[in-house]
This record gives structure tokens, C-alpha cells and sequence, in this order.
């Protein structure tokens, strides 16, 4: 079974608190979920039976996409953002796909607000990590864990609002100027498997 490849940095945004404000103000939240609301800025994405349409990334956003790239070494163009309004609000155990991503992209969370857990499960169902996910922090997985392992924000009553900012490369070059370009061929795997060693040799969550 493959370890647990994550990448974990704590305070990793200096301005969460001007971010968090930002995010519960001005952000018009999607509500077609039961478990907690969306949004998505960037290119357009397909999420779990929900269409996102293209959407400029304001600049709060666009710098924590700056902070996520530079610790993913390499660039994202979509921002999926999650609101728990309360410790209620969960996303259940699931995998994320990979369909119309970048192979070798990493998949970037940046925290904001309350602490919860992300809670990792392999496959087998044999093993179980609890990451607390803090304000502040970008935690980094790859395709390798996508494939390996589920993951879920689980039910925890007395957490308060949280918003996650998930960051993806998606495949799709030009649209949006060069800054977003993929710069590297779409279905070259062995950019993809460079790219997963280079990760996984600097993981500390390296676990396995
Ligand atoms: O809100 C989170 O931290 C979890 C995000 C997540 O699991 C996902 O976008 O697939």
C-alpha cells in the first residue's frame, strides 16, 4: 500500500484574517449542496455533478493562489472554495478526480477560520490519518494519495465557520492568459512521475 504523501505548512498566509473576512463577506456562495456551500473562481470546473462557470479570481484570492503555487512549484487555475458555517457542515470520505486535471497537478487546501480535521483513509480501509487542518495553512496532496487514499471533513459540533480554498491545475491552456498556461504537455506521464517523486521525497507526512 503507498504512503500517505501530503505536504502540511502552518501559517502559510500572513493576511488569513483580512482573507476569512473577505470570504464571508464577499463571496456569493453556491447552495446547491445539502453538506455546505461552494464557489469557484478561476477556469470553469466540473465538481462533484456541479458545473462552475469561468470566474475571475479576485485579488484576495489570487494572492493565496500565489502562496499555494509557489509551495506546489507549479501553477493553479481553478480555486474551489468550501463553507462550514458550523462544525455541521462535513464532506463525506471520497477521492478526488483527476478527469480534466493536469496529472501531475498537486491539489492545494488553504485553510481559513476554525480548525477542522481532514481525516484520511486508505483504500483497504487499514489505515487512518487525522490531519488538523489550522487558519492559515496550505496543505498539499498529490495524485498518488488521490488514488491511494479517501479523505473527509468529518461532523465536529462545536467547531465554528471555516472556508477552504481548494486549488487545481486544470488542463486547458490559453484561455487565460499566460500566467495560467500549462506549462507542460498534458499527457506526458513522465512530467507527471517526476513530478510525484520530487513531491514525495520532500513530504514530511511521508507515511507508510
Ligand atoms: O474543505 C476541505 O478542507 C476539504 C476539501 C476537499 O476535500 C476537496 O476539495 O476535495
Amino acid at each position: 500500500m503507498t504512503a500517505l504523501e501530503i505536504r502540511y505548512t502552518a501559517n502559510a498566509l500572513p493576511d488569513a484574517a483580512d482573507a476569512l473576512s473577505f470570504m464571508t463577506r464577499e463571496v456569493r456562495w453556491i447552495e446547491t449542496m445539502r453538506a455546505r456551500k461552494t464557489a469557484s473562481f478561476g477556469l470553469p470546473y466540473n465538481y462533484s455533478g456541479q458545473a462552475y462557470a469561468a470566474c475571475e479570481m479576485p485579488p484576495v484570492i489570487a494572492s493565496i493562489r500565489a502562496r499555494a503555487a509557489a509551495l506546489a512549484a507549479h501553477p493553479f487555475n481553478n480555486c474551489l472554495c468550501n463553507l462550514y458555517e458550523t462544525g455541521r457542515n462535513t464532506m463525506g470520505f471520497h477521492q478526488d478526480s483527476y478527469e480534466g486535471l493536469v496529472p501531475s497537478s498537486l491539489i492545494a487546501i488553504a485553510s481559513l477560520g476554525a480548525t477542522r480535521t481532514l481525516v484520511f483513509r486508505s483504500i483497504d480501509r487499514a489505515r487512518v490519518v487525522a490531519v488538523p487542518l489550522e487558519h492559515g495553512s496550505i496543505l498539499l496532496m498529490n495524485e498518488t494519495t488521490q488514488r491511494e487514499w479517501q479523505h473527509a471533513v468529518k461532523r465536529e459540533p462545536d467547531a465554528g465557520l471555516r472556508v477552504s480554498l481548494t486549488f487545481r491545475q486544470i488542463a486547458t491552456q490559453r484561455e487565460q492568459g499566460p500566467e495560467n498556461e500549462v506549462s507542460e504537455p498534458f499527457a506526458d506521464r513522465s512530467v507527471t512521475s517526476r513530478r510525484s517523486q520530487r513531491f514525495a521525497a520532500r513530504a514530511p507526512y511521508k507515511l507508510g
